[in-house]
């Protein structure tokens, strides 16, 4: 799986969910995909997107929530694992999309190829944790998690690293990108 097709097979199964999305690749990539209103991107800061999604979650019960991050992001930012087990939102799905490398500035590699980034999640309290290799498996668990209460953790390996092809950027500014997800909350 690469991360066009995981992209692709997440983004089909949505209708109304909000997705924060990590910055670099990721918002690239699910903005090239499928852009819609539901969708923030995080322009720039690396690991907030764990911590904002957690916030709307709590904020919009009757939303269900997705956090699309890297490896890289959830180990930028491990604390916000033990805040949303801690905190139990029954609207949150947590993605990781785990392609062991900083993709987006250069496939500098991670640790997430010894650290066990599901069984950290466990730890933290998270109630359904699961690691897919395959894009048959990931829309199983994604349809899953979306149509079930719970806090979901979903960690999906990347076996093909991203190829530098060119993929366009947000074109939105932070500005319209949160007055439009706003609009998309209500
Ligand atoms: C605080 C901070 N440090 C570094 C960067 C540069 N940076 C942007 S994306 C990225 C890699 C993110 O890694 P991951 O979450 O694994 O996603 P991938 O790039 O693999 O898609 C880095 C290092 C940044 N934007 N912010
Ligand atoms: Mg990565």
């Amino acid at each position: 799986m690469n991360y066009r097709e995981a992209i692709t097979t997440i983004t089909e199964l949505l209708d109304d969910q909000l997705v924060v999305c990590a910055n670099g690749l990721i918002s690239r990539e699910t903005f090239t995909i499928r852009d819609r209103l539901e969708n923030f991107y995080m322009i720039g800061s690396m690991g907030m997107a764990s911590s904002i999604g957690l916030g709307v979650a709590l904020n919009k019960p009757s939303k269900k929530v997705i956090i699309l991050e890297g490896d890289g992001n959830l180990l930028m930012n491990l604390g916000s694992l033990p805040m949303a087990g801690s905190l139990q939102p029954g609207n949150l799905l947590h993605i990781v999309l785990d392609n062991e490398v900083y993709a987006s500035t250069g496939n500098q590699p991670t640790i997430s190829n010894v650290v066990k980034l599901e069984e950290i999640a466990k730890s933290a309290r998270y109630t359904n944790v699961k690691k897919v290799t395959t894009n048959e498996d990931l829309k199983r668990e994604v349809v899953y998690a979306l149509e079930n209460d719970g806090l979901s953790f979903l960690l999906v390996k990347i076996a093909d690293k991203e190829e530098q092809r060119e993929i366009g950027r947000v074109t939105h500014n932070p500005e319209q990108i949160k007055e439009r997800f706003m609009s998309a909350t209500d």
